[in-house]
């Protein structure tokens, strides 16, 4: 079934200056601070062992829990970003760091290949006895991602066996067969890592146990059930008390709504596509396309946010989409990028590359600092100004996902299949392609987001026959395109433009996806939006922030006939394009000391200044809003 392979981050060279610019910040930057923090909050420390137990770092909650418990996820985590940053460009001394971090692990695991830190040298006797909460195969997984890119970037073996003996243990202990345990993760992760591990190694046991543990999920008896009753717990007194929250209250073929944690779901749904198409398997992939449409029309945030509520990270009703509270954590939309890449390869459909790139250039992109240090964990669409982007947190889950989503995405860019180039993502890129029995290069030249004018030229090794597939995002419906110079009729198929032909050296693509300030309007459902509108160009959302305006943006109105100028801002922030227009502001003079009055404030014309809502939080403290008044 799976009709597109996506290509790899490492075969393609990102060359546009956005892109660039993000990169190198994430390169130089985001991973080495990464690496200082991870060492300075004794993370890199909890990996030597065998030790006396320290204290603990972080104190356990109300619920007896605490996030430390999950801290081989963030050194996993960290080993992919940095593996990603090799493969763009070897460095010695960051090599150095991770092969340091490998001797710890390679020391630390067990004879039977068991290893997580936490357990080891804290709970010895309690390995697998809390799936449900502890985060055990989840570190497992972001652990063998970590090992699979380090083994991709440098060759190098020694922690991709590491992990290999640990998921043969892993192998061992579950599984339907006689004497192994029923269980899987309540936190999903492992899953679609043992889908890379499977893709690296071509040994089936992975892909086997990927596949148990995504259809053991929400079987009866219940795992966690019989996993409380061996603790001797009583019902229900656990962090969430329900099993939607880990996504495990139905087998997932049954699964139509999108409920609990938000990473936990889009984790869970990239494995499911991913077995779907190993598998060619109709029923998994039907119920990610409901799942699909039940989050995207009814559950997901303008700027491509998921999981409104802080109290479970996750998903609450339909049309509950709350701007000040929004939690809209960005390993949520990290993972939805993830799920969507997926999805994109097992159908060409341009709604997952609209909703990919949407997730990619609002919510993910605003959760790093320009300065590629500082971070947001949630992703608020109005912000009273009391939100800033932190160095650290005591849960640094969306620090090290930022980094290794922008360090490889590069491999968002492209997918191919049989006499078939697909390009789904544009912003200047170089790769050499395999396709129709030849190989040619692809070089897309344009500056996206901030113009839709794209150049692509091809050199075939020798004039080949097969389709270039361009996706025309559904923003834009004046798309044009030329070949050499001549008119191409406009007649896209499921989102992509289509065009079979024989290539030779030297053809060219000109293809022009006008960006026009626009606006954007909620389902009236969405009862925090009504009356408000927000603000798009092309990929991105806008947000209004109050360094930019006479008052907050909350004291403001955009009237619905004033008219939206696109500006190039080259010395703002890097170089933005800024949207203005003459906006109204609300007149206070008359409400000093007044709660309530029998009419409404006056206005005044006020000038309104919107950027990129990615780039928000990049001057001081500051209120922001995205949806504004109409
Ligand atoms: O539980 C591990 C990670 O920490 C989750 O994915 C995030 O939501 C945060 O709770
Ligand atoms: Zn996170």
């Amino acid at each position: 079934m799976r009709r597109y392979a996506s290509v790899t981050f490492s075969d393609v060279k990102i060359t546009g200056p956005f892109w660039t610019e993000r990169l190198d910040c994430v390169l130089t930057r985001t991973i080495p601070s990464q690496h200082a923090q991870l060492a300075a909050h004794g993370i890199l420390d909890s990996l030597k062992l065998p030790k006396p137990v320290p204290p603990l770092r972080i104190p356990r909650n109300k619920h007896n829990f605490t996030t430390q418990i999950f801290w081989d996820s963030d050194v996993g985590k960290w080993i992919e970003a940095a593996a990603y940053a090799l493969s763009h460009r070897r460095d010695a001394a960051l090599e150095a760091q991770i092969e340091s971090i490998i001797d710890d692990l390679e020391q630390a695991q067990a004879p039977d290949g068991y290893l997580n830190c936490w357990y080891q040298e804290r709970e010895p006797d309690n390995r697998w006895t809390n799936l449900r909460d502890n985060h055990e195969l989840y570190n497992a997984g972001h652990l063998l991602e970590g090992a699979v890119a380090y083994f991709h970037a440098t060759r190098r073996d020694r922690l991709l066996k590491v992990m290999m003996r640990y998921m043969d243990h892993v192998a061992a202990t579950f599984g339907p067969g006689p004497g192994q345990k029923r269980g899987y993760c309540g936190h999903q992760e492992i899953e679609l890592a043992l889908v890379k591990l499977f893709h690296a190694t071509g040994i089936v046991k992975y892909l086997d146990l990927a596949s148990y543990f995504i259809d053991e999920r929400g079987a009866q008896p219940h795992y966690f059930d019989l996993e409380r009753a061996a603790r001797g717990e009583p019902v229900g007194a656990f962090i969430q008390g329900t099993y939607e929250y880990s996504q495990s209250h139905l087998p997932v073929r049954q699964q139509t709504k999108v409920v609990g944690h938000a990473v936990r779901a889009m984790y869970m749904y990239t494995a499911m596509a991913d077995l779907a198409a190993e598998h060619d398997d109709a029923g998994l992939k039907r119920a990610c396309e409901t799942l699909w449409d039940d989050v995207t029309r009814t559950r997901m945030y303008v700027t491509g946010g998921f999981g409104p509520s802080a109290s479970n990270e996750g998903f609450t009703r339909d049309y509950d989409l709350p701007n000040d509270t929004a939690y809209a954590e960005t390993c949520a939309s990290v993972a939805f990028v993830f799920w969507a890449a997926r999805m994109m390869n097992l159908d060409l459909d341009g709604r997952y590359g609209d909703l990919l790139e949407r997730a990619l250039y609002n919510n993910v992109l605003a959760g790093l600092s320009r300065d590629g240090t500082q971070y947001f964990y949630d992703n608020k669409l109005d912000s009273d100004g009391t939100q800033y982007r932190w160095d650290w947190h005591p849960c640094p889950c969306c620090t090290m996902n930022v980094a290794r989503l922008i360090g490889s995405v590069a491999g968002y860019f492209y997918g191919l299949a049989e006499g078939e180039i697909a390009v789904h993502l544009y912003g200047g890129a170089t790769s050499r392609l395999p396709v129709a029995g030849g190989w040619v290069t692809l070089s897309e030249v344009s500056t996206y987001p901030w113009s839709g004018d794209i150049a692509l030229t091809l050199e075939p090794e020798d004039c080949v026959r097969f389709t270039l597939s361009l996706r025309i995002p559904a923003w834009c419906p004046a798309a044009t395109a030329q070949i050499n110079g001549q008119a191409v009729a406009m007649i896209p198929d499921k989102g992509y433009l289509r065009i079979t032909r024989d290539w030779a050296k030297g053809d060219t693509v000109t293809l022009v996806l006008p960006m026009r300030p626009s606006r954007l309007y909620a389902n009236p459902a969405v009862r925090q939006d009504q009356g408000r509108v927000a603000l798009r160009r092309g990929p991105l959302v806008y947000c209004a922030e109050a360094v930019d305006l006479e008052v907050a943006p909350q004291m403001l109105r955009l009237p619905a006939e004033a008219d939206l100028t696109d500006i190039w801002c080259a010395d703002l922030l890097g170089g933005i394009i800024t949207l203005t227009a003459a906006a109204r502001k609300v007149d206070t003079s008359l409400w000093e000391g007044v709660l309530y009055r029998d009419h409404p404030p006056d206005e005044r014309p006020s000038p309104l200044m919107a950027v990129p809502y990615y780039i928000w939080s990049n001057r001081g403290s500051n209120a922001m809003q995205v949806w504004l008044r109409e």
